[in-house]
Protein backbone atom coordinates (compact mmCIF):
# COMPACT_ATOMS: atom_id res chain seq x y z
CA UNK A 1 0.00 0.00 0.00
CA UNK A 2 1.30 3.62 -0.45
CA UNK A 3 1.64 5.35 1.99
CA UNK A 4 0.85 9.23 1.38
CA UNK A 5 3.47 11.59 2.90
CA UNK A 6 3.95 15.52 3.81
CA UNK A 7 7.02 17.01 2.60
CA UNK A 8 8.61 19.82 3.29
CA UNK A 9 11.68 21.32 1.73
CA UNK A 10 13.93 23.79 3.58
CA UNK A 11 16.63 26.02 1.55
CA UNK A 12 18.70 28.99 3.11
CA UNK A 13 22.43 29.77 2.87
CA UNK A 14 25.18 28.15 4.50
CA UNK A 15 24.66 28.61 8.64
CA UNK A 16 21.45 29.88 8.50
CA UNK A 17 19.73 27.41 10.84
CA UNK A 18 18.28 24.77 8.13
CA UNK A 19 19.22 21.73 10.35
CA UNK A 20 17.89 23.38 13.23
CA UNK A 21 14.87 24.26 11.74
CA UNK A 22 14.24 20.63 10.42
CA UNK A 23 14.95 19.16 13.54
CA UNK A 24 12.65 21.89 15.75
CA UNK A 25 9.83 21.55 13.18
CA UNK A 26 9.56 17.64 13.38
CA UNK A 27 10.82 17.00 17.19
CA UNK A 28 7.09 15.81 18.16
CA UNK A 29 6.36 13.56 15.22
CA UNK A 30 9.02 11.02 16.51
CA UNK A 31 9.84 8.26 14.48
CA UNK A 32 7.12 9.06 11.77
CA UNK A 33 9.82 11.44 10.05
CA UNK A 34 12.44 10.98 7.36
CA UNK A 35 15.15 13.89 7.38
CA UNK A 36 16.89 13.88 3.89
CA UNK A 37 20.00 16.49 3.70
CA UNK A 38 20.56 17.43 0.45
CA UNK A 39 24.18 17.48 1.37
CA UNK A 40 23.96 13.47 1.05
CA UNK A 41 23.31 13.87 -2.31
CA UNK A 42 26.49 15.59 -3.26
CA UNK A 43 28.43 14.40 -6.76
CA UNK A 44 30.89 11.78 -5.87
CA UNK A 45 34.64 13.36 -6.88
CA UNK A 46 36.35 10.30 -5.05
CA UNK A 47 38.51 9.91 -8.67
CA UNK A 48 39.98 13.29 -7.58
CA UNK A 49 42.83 14.06 -5.56
CA UNK A 50 42.44 15.31 -2.32
CA UNK A 51 43.82 19.02 -3.40
CA UNK A 52 41.01 18.94 -5.78
CA UNK A 53 38.01 17.72 -4.00
CA UNK A 54 39.03 20.67 -1.36
CA UNK A 55 39.34 23.63 -4.57
CA UNK A 56 35.54 21.96 -5.94
CA UNK A 57 32.74 24.06 -5.75
CA UNK A 58 30.55 22.86 -3.66
CA UNK A 59 27.72 25.56 -3.70
CA UNK A 60 26.86 25.56 -7.22
CA UNK A 61 23.74 23.82 -8.13
CA UNK A 62 26.18 21.51 -10.25
CA UNK A 63 27.90 19.79 -7.58
CA UNK A 64 24.58 18.04 -6.78
CA UNK A 65 23.00 14.79 -8.35
CA UNK A 66 19.86 15.43 -9.00
CA UNK A 67 18.97 12.43 -10.56
CA UNK A 68 19.51 10.67 -7.75
CA UNK A 69 17.94 12.66 -5.46
CA UNK A 70 14.86 12.88 -7.54
CA UNK A 71 14.94 8.86 -7.82
CA UNK A 72 14.98 8.95 -4.02
CA UNK A 73 12.13 10.96 -3.38
CA UNK A 74 9.97 9.35 -5.87
CA UNK A 75 10.93 6.09 -4.11
CA UNK A 76 10.25 7.04 -0.79
CA UNK A 77 7.02 8.65 -2.30
CA UNK A 78 5.65 5.91 -3.47
CA UNK A 79 6.10 4.08 -0.50
CA UNK A 80 9.62 2.26 -0.94
CA UNK A 81 13.16 2.20 1.06
CA UNK A 82 16.01 3.79 -0.16
CA UNK A 83 19.33 3.66 0.30
CA UNK A 84 20.25 7.11 1.37
CA UNK A 85 24.03 7.77 0.63
CA UNK A 86 26.33 9.14 3.25
CA UNK A 87 28.60 12.41 2.75
CA UNK A 88 32.18 12.64 4.31
CA UNK A 89 32.82 16.41 4.44
CA UNK A 90 36.31 16.07 6.09
CA UNK A 91 37.30 14.50 2.81
CA UNK A 92 34.94 15.91 0.70
CA UNK A 93 33.74 12.33 -0.88
CA UNK A 94 31.10 10.28 -0.80
CA UNK A 95 31.18 7.81 2.32
CA UNK A 96 31.34 3.87 1.50
CA UNK A 97 28.02 2.62 3.72
CA UNK A 98 24.64 3.74 2.77
CA UNK A 99 21.74 3.72 5.11
CA UNK A 100 18.26 2.31 4.47
CA UNK A 101 15.61 5.04 4.75
CA UNK A 102 11.79 3.90 4.82
CA UNK A 103 9.30 6.32 3.62
CA UNK A 104 7.01 8.05 6.43
CA UNK A 105 4.12 10.22 7.37
CA UNK A 106 6.36 13.52 6.63
CA UNK A 107 9.50 13.74 4.76
CA UNK A 108 11.67 16.74 5.02
CA UNK A 109 14.63 17.88 2.57
CA UNK A 110 16.93 20.09 3.90
CA UNK A 111 20.14 21.91 1.93
CA UNK A 112 21.46 25.52 0.29
CA UNK A 113 19.32 24.20 -2.67
CA UNK A 114 16.43 22.42 -1.32
CA UNK A 115 14.30 24.88 -3.81
CA UNK A 116 16.34 25.13 -6.67
CA UNK A 117 14.87 22.16 -8.57
CA UNK A 118 11.76 22.23 -10.89
CA UNK A 119 11.18 18.75 -10.11
CA UNK A 120 11.35 18.97 -6.33
CA UNK A 121 10.25 21.97 -5.92
CA UNK A 122 6.76 19.67 -7.26
CA UNK A 123 7.09 17.23 -5.10
CA UNK A 124 7.63 19.45 -1.97
CA UNK A 125 3.76 20.23 -0.35
CA UNK A 126 5.46 22.57 1.85
CA UNK A 127 8.47 25.01 0.80
CA UNK A 128 10.11 26.85 3.38
CA UNK A 129 13.36 29.47 3.35
CA UNK A 130 15.42 30.67 6.40
CA UNK A 131 16.53 33.72 6.09
CA UNK A 132 19.50 35.18 8.29
CA UNK A 133 21.90 38.03 8.01
CA UNK A 134 24.88 36.86 6.35
CA UNK A 135 27.06 37.81 9.32
CA UNK A 136 25.80 35.52 11.42
CA UNK A 137 26.18 32.83 8.92
CA UNK A 138 29.53 33.37 7.87
CA UNK A 139 30.68 33.71 12.17
CA UNK A 140 28.11 29.91 12.06
CA UNK A 141 29.97 28.45 9.64
CA UNK A 142 33.47 29.82 10.47
CA UNK A 143 32.80 28.13 14.02
CA UNK A 144 31.18 24.59 12.16
CA UNK A 145 34.35 24.60 9.47
CA UNK A 146 37.22 25.54 11.99
CA UNK A 147 35.97 23.64 15.46
CA UNK A 148 34.35 20.81 14.18
CA UNK A 149 35.78 20.08 10.72
CA UNK A 150 39.09 20.91 11.70
CA UNK A 151 39.95 23.26 8.77
CA UNK A 152 41.83 26.70 8.90
CA UNK A 153 40.64 29.67 9.31
CA UNK A 154 42.42 30.86 6.34
CA UNK A 155 40.80 28.39 4.12
CA UNK A 156 37.09 29.22 5.16
CA UNK A 157 37.63 32.92 4.38
CA UNK A 158 39.13 31.87 1.07
CA UNK A 159 36.38 29.54 0.51
CA UNK A 160 33.36 32.27 1.81
CA UNK A 161 35.13 34.89 -0.50
CA UNK A 162 35.64 33.07 -4.03
CA UNK A 163 32.89 30.34 -4.38
CA UNK A 164 29.72 30.38 -0.99
CA UNK A 165 29.11 34.00 -1.10
CA UNK A 166 29.02 34.99 -5.12
CA UNK A 167 26.82 31.31 -5.02
CA UNK A 168 24.54 32.02 -2.81
CA UNK A 169 23.79 35.52 -4.38
CA UNK A 170 23.83 33.98 -7.87
CA UNK A 171 21.48 30.68 -7.04
CA UNK A 172 20.47 30.12 -3.56
CA UNK A 173 18.87 34.11 -2.72
CA UNK A 174 16.88 33.50 -6.29
CA UNK A 175 15.07 30.31 -4.89
CA UNK A 176 13.11 32.36 -2.24
CA UNK A 177 10.82 33.30 -4.75
CA UNK A 178 9.63 29.53 -4.81
CA UNK A 179 8.93 29.86 -0.99
CA UNK A 180 5.90 29.43 0.91
CA UNK A 181 7.27 30.33 3.71
CA UNK A 182 10.16 32.63 4.84
CA UNK A 183 12.12 32.35 8.35
CA UNK A 184 13.86 35.31 9.32
CA UNK A 185 16.45 34.00 11.66
CA UNK A 186 16.91 29.80 12.17
CA UNK A 187 15.39 30.54 15.81
CA UNK A 188 12.59 32.44 15.64
CA UNK A 189 10.68 30.46 18.00
CA UNK A 190 7.02 31.61 16.96
CA UNK A 191 7.42 30.50 13.19
CA UNK A 192 9.35 27.14 14.64
CA UNK A 193 6.27 26.40 16.97
CA UNK A 194 3.31 27.43 14.32
CA UNK A 195 5.19 25.03 12.03
CA UNK A 196 5.74 22.56 14.60
CA UNK A 197 1.71 22.59 14.43
CA UNK A 198 1.17 22.24 11.15
CA UNK A 199 3.64 19.21 11.07
CA UNK A 200 2.17 17.26 13.74
CA UNK A 201 -1.60 17.90 12.12
CA UNK A 202 -0.21 16.75 9.11
CA UNK A 203 0.89 13.47 10.33
CA UNK A 204 -1.81 12.83 12.34
CA UNK A 205 -3.91 13.34 8.81
CA UNK A 206 -1.37 11.08 7.82
CA UNK A 207 -1.93 8.61 10.09
CA UNK A 208 -5.70 8.65 9.85
CA UNK A 209 -5.72 8.08 6.68
CA UNK A 210 -3.19 5.27 7.00
CA UNK A 211 -5.72 4.04 9.35
CA UNK A 212 -8.98 4.08 7.27
CA UNK A 213 -6.91 2.61 4.29
CA UNK A 214 -6.29 -0.66 6.08
CA UNK A 215 -9.51 -0.93 7.57
CA UNK A 216 -10.67 -0.57 4.05
CA UNK A 217 -8.05 -3.57 3.32
CA UNK A 218 -9.18 -5.28 6.04
CA UNK A 219 -13.02 -5.70 5.11
CA UNK A 220 -12.49 -6.78 1.76
P1 LIG B 1 25.20 23.64 4.89
N1 LIG B 1 30.81 21.86 1.66
C1 LIG B 1 32.14 21.77 1.98
O1 LIG B 1 32.70 22.66 2.62
N2 LIG B 1 32.85 20.65 1.57
C2 LIG B 1 32.27 19.65 0.86
O2 LIG B 1 32.93 18.67 0.52
C3 LIG B 1 30.91 19.77 0.52
C4 LIG B 1 30.23 20.89 0.94
C5 LIG B 1 30.03 23.04 2.07
C6 LIG B 1 29.58 23.80 0.87
C7 LIG B 1 28.32 24.54 1.30
N3 LIG B 1 30.60 24.62 0.49
O3 LIG B 1 28.55 25.90 1.51
C8 LIG B 1 27.94 23.87 2.60
N4 LIG B 1 31.58 25.10 0.39
O4 LIG B 1 28.80 22.74 2.71
C9 LIG B 1 26.50 23.46 2.59
N5 LIG B 1 32.47 25.77 0.08
O5 LIG B 1 26.11 22.86 3.79
O6 LIG B 1 23.92 23.98 4.23
O7 LIG B 1 25.02 22.64 6.02
O8 LIG B 1 25.95 24.85 5.29
MG1 LIG C 1 23.05 22.34 8.09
Amino acid sequence: MTIPSFVIGIAGGTGAGKTTVAHEITDEVGESVTLIPLDNYYEDLSHLDFEERAKANYDHPSAFEWDLLRDHMDTLLSGQSVEMPQYDFEQHVRKEERITVEPTDVIVLEGILALYDEDVNEMLDLHIYVETDADVRILRRIERDVVERGRELEGVMDQYLSTVKPMHEQFIEPTKKHADIIIPEGANSVAVNLLEEKVQAESSEMAAWAAREDARYERQ
